[in-house]
């Protein structure tokens, strides 16, 4: 049963994580409407306790605090522009996947008070320790609605600049996809000998667990500009030792693509007579962009 003490809630899009987001709003008391293009996802919802709306008209009449989890940047446009008056004063807050810029964007095309947010979650985390939300932009919805964002996970709120939240997410989106793609190598190489993947799994996530912890170096020489502070592996010799990826990947007939295009970054620094520095150095070729 809805707490109707609590302020009412609506959520538009109920794919894997609207309906994870709803079910977190439900098991705290939230009064919850939502709405879906597909009217079928509301179907368990509702038998969970949530309020259906037919249209979005009468989803964002029904709640002052709007929480939006679509696709993409382009449908929440296309959803929330057939809605433009009947947004007006309400609060927005956008879990939808987005640029910085689109995040900005948005944020100055209704007349809403607007807050974004990335979701460094995956459905079955939410509402658990493990999940934690970025939030920015309006500094008064987020403390305002700060125990409604509290149940998907931890709120981290990352400044009034609405494209913040965005730009936290695809950094960590950037890490996690970084990490994936040398896992997959790592997985093929293995996988190509016959060895099985499934054994050599555990040493995957310790030795990448333990290399994790040396981002906190990386983060202070990019920090203070100096790439000589830190060095436990100096760069010349991990570029010498790089173009052994590539050809043991030959030697066992896969392809290297995932993780090439770090060897000649790596090798432009010690030409450029960096090699006694460490990797973060890198960091200065990709503040030049692609020149
Ligand atoms: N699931 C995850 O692991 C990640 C975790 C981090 C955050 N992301 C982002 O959350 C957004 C929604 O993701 P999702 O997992 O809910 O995605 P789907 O299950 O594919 O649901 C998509 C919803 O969007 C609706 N939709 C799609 N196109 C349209 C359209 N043209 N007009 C109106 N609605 C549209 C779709 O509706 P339907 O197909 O059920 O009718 C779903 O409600 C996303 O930004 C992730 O990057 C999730």
């Amino acid at each position: 049963m809805p707490d109707l003490s609590k302020p009412a809630v609506t959520v538009l899009g109920l794919g894997d994580m609207g309906s994870a987001l709803v079910r977190a709003l439900l098991a705290a008391g939230y009064p919850t409407t939502v709405w879906n293009r597909t009217p079928a996802k509301a179907k368990p919802l509702v038998d969970e306790g949530a309020t259906h709306a037919t249209t979005v008209a009468d989803a964002v009449t029904a709640s002052r605090l709007l929480i939006v989890c679509l696709l993409d940047h382009n449908t929440v446009a296309d959803v929330l522009d057939t809605v433009r008056d009947a947004l007006s004063g309400r609060v927005v807050v956008n879990l939808t996947n987005s640029t910085q810029g689109q995040a900005r964007e948005l944020a100055g095309r209704y007349d809403v008070d607007y807050l974004d947010g990335g979701i460094m979650a995956v459905p079955p985390m939410i509402a658990t320790p493990a999940a934690f939300v970025f939030y920015s932009g309006s500094r008064s919805a987020y403390d305002t609605n700060k125990a409604v964002l509290e149940t998907f996970g931890e709120s981290i709120y990352v400044g009034t600049d609405p494209g913040f939240a965005a730009l936290h997410d695809i950094a960590l989106l950037s890490g996690m996809y970084g990490m994936f793609a040398g896992g997959l190598h790592a997985l093929a190489l293995i996988n190509s000998a016959g060895i099985s993947t499934t054994e050599f799994a555990p040493l995957l996530k310790r030795y990448v667990t333990s290399m994790a912890g040396y981002v906190d170096g990386l983060a202070e020489q990019i920090d203070k500009q100096d790439y000589a502070i830190n060095v436990t592996s100096n760069i010349a010799m991990q570029s010498a030792g790089y173009i052994n990826l590539t050809l043991s990947a030959q030697e066992q007939a896969i392809s290297a693509e995932l993780l090439e295009p770090l060897g000649p970054l790596m090798a432009r620094r010690v030409a450029d007579g960096h090699g006694h520095e460490d990797i973060g150095g890198v960091i200065e070729l990709l503040k030049k962009g692609n020149k």
